[in-house]
């Protein structure tokens, strides 16, 4: 038996409170409204769930120290926007070795922070290193779970004993609890899931239906999963119960206050008045802020949260917003070089356990000699993954007025034969480095110092430019000329790197 406080007396709090005092446990319940914890104390009901028998056994609580002295484990059940100022305030009443579960779903604009790391950051903030804090998060309505309906939830933490006491809280309940280490992840899912709801309510209040909100639920999971990658996450999180679990649980739902508000906002209700008629908080809004930022930052395309987003915060039509949506132009399912990022991320995990570090460079590599081979085994080390960007024969020919004795295929083919080199793909132009790097999510660029200074600009996105030198004495050109191949030599040694016109632009 455990000594657990939930701070937070909404739906959430009060039916996770609920399941805990009937598995045994001690449960003081707390909230910051008063009148609130007198409500409860007397009728002993929840407003949103007028059919859950509140246990006896459960305290009320207005005194923040009551909830949080001398207890194993406290459960954070506030609305996102008071996670902050709730850890804060929980902090002299700490005690070593507690666990802080954070179950509000959502992201802080500006600093893009998820609930626990607010957590976490007030309590580094206050010199306090030996609480642990964690995230239970899944598809699980309150309304449901307060009926013992089947349940399943995931318990995340980087230490995974903390996840498992968790787990072991809700052993004998309807809540089933599966353990994870990624919480990053799963409180990306949990709080953007929350604007595809959005969404899938407003095309319900546009009167489409089913095949439009499996549409956006399957997008949806495509947009948060590769913000997610971007982000480091661990790609099965979002194929798991906090990801597309949730998504499910929250697009599809009746109990949903996301999918409930889109619905009338889709009937042309203004977003204020949406919210208020849903009468709860609704999280894909707050969270909708952080969300745009981070596609911004990560460079990831979410087209669904921007249309929520151009339509509750930039006033766009919702008819025009859907129409946006399903007129963008086409795409494959899965980009190629998600493709690429798929394979390799996982091939690396099995290996090493770890996120991988990408690595790009661009060249002829025509007569393949160990000068390139010198620079793409240093180029190699400086990572785990390294793609050569490949000039293909009409940039050559068109741009560095170079004509390769061997074709584009045949230069693809002996690189992709080296040991250091992971994935070939075509240069078609100077300007393409700006987007590359984003596409395949590249930590650092590398040239040979010939080049030195002139790709620095992609310092601006973000990435580490490294110039190495280059093996002084050899050169496609001088082969050329050793194996008295003039006219060639003659026509390429007119061009210097100072001629072309590289400009990123
Ligand atoms: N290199 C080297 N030592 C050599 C020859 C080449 O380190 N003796 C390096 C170059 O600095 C370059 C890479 O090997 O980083 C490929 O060289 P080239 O095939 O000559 O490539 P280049 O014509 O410089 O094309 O957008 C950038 C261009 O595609 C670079």
């Amino acid at each position: 038996m455990l000594k657990i406080g939930v701070l937070g007396a909404g739906t959430w709090g009060i039916a996770l409170a609920r399941i805990m005092s009937n598995c045994s446990h001690e449960v003081t319940v707390w909230s910051a409204l008063p009148d609130e914890i007198n409500a409860l104390t007397k009728t002993r009901r929840q407003c949103n769930l007028p059919d859950m028998v509140i246990p006896d056994e459960i305290r009320f609580t207005a005194e923040l120290h009551e909830v949080c002295q001398e207890k194993d484990v406290l459960f954070l059940a506030v609305p996102s926007q008071f996670i902050r100022v709730t850890a804060r305030s929980m902090v002299p009443f700490l005690k070593t070795q507690q666990i802080i579960v954070n179950v509000a779903k959502g992201i802080e604009p500006d600093t893009h922070f998820t609930m626990t790391q607010i957590i976490q950051d007030e309590l580094n903030k206050a010199g306090v290193t030996d609480v642990s804090v964690a995230v239970l998060s899944g598809p699980s309505h309150a309304e449901e779970v307060a009926r013992d309906i089947p349940t399943t939830i995931v318990s995340s933490c980087n230490d995974v004993s903390v996840a498992e006491t968790i787990q072991n809280i809700f052993a004998d309940s309807c809540m089933r609890v599966y353990t994870n280490s990624d919480m990053e992840g799963v409180e990306l899912c949990g709080a953007i899931k929350n604007i595809i709801a959005l969404a899938v309510g407003i095309s319900h209040g546009l009167g489409y239906g089913d095949n439009t909100m499996a549409a956006l639920i399957t997008r949806g999971v495509a947009e948060i999963t590769r913000l997610g990658i971007a982000m480091g996450c661990d790609r099965e999180t979002f194929s798991g119960l906090a990801g597309i679990g949730d998504l499910v649980v929250t697009a599809t739902s009746k109990h949903s206050r996301n999918q409930q508000c889109g619905y009338y906002i889709g009937q042309g209700m203004e977003c204020s008045e949406a919210v208020n008629r849903v009468g709860m908080v609704v999280e894909g809004i707050n969270a909708l802020p952080a969300a745009v930022q981070l596609a911004a930052t990560y460079k990831v395309e979410m087209p669904i949260v921007e249309m929520v987003n151009n339509v509750i915060n930039h006033g766009l039509d919702v008819k025009q917003a859907a129409d946006f949506l399903m007129s963008r132009d086409k795409k494959s399912e899965i980009n190629p070089s998600d493709l690429q990022i798929n394979y390799e991320y996982s091939l690396l995990k099995s290996k090493k356990g770890t996120s991988m570090k990408r690595i790009i460079t661009y060249g002829t590599y025509d007569l393949l000699h160990y000068g390139h081979i010198n620079l793409l085994r240093r180029a190699k080390a400086l990572g785990d993954y390294l793609i050569v960007v490949l000039s293909s024969d009409e940039f050559n020919w068109n741009e560095k007025h170079k004509k390769t004795y061997f074709t584009y295929e045949q230069r693809k083919q002996l690189l992709e034969s080296i040991r250091y080199v992971d994935l070939v793909i075509p240069e078609n132009s100077w300007q393409q480095k700006r987007t590359d790097v984003h596409e395949y999510h590249v930590d650092t660029f590398v040239m040979g110092d010939d080049w030195k200074g002139k790709f620095d600009f992609l310092k601006e996105e973000g990435i580490d430019v490294v110039y190495l030198p280059r093996t002084p004495e050899i050169s496609s050109s001088q082969m050329k000329r050793d194996l008295h191949d003039t006219d060639e030599v003659t026509e390429e040694s007119k061009t210097s790197h100072d001629d072309l016109n590289t400009d990123p632009n």
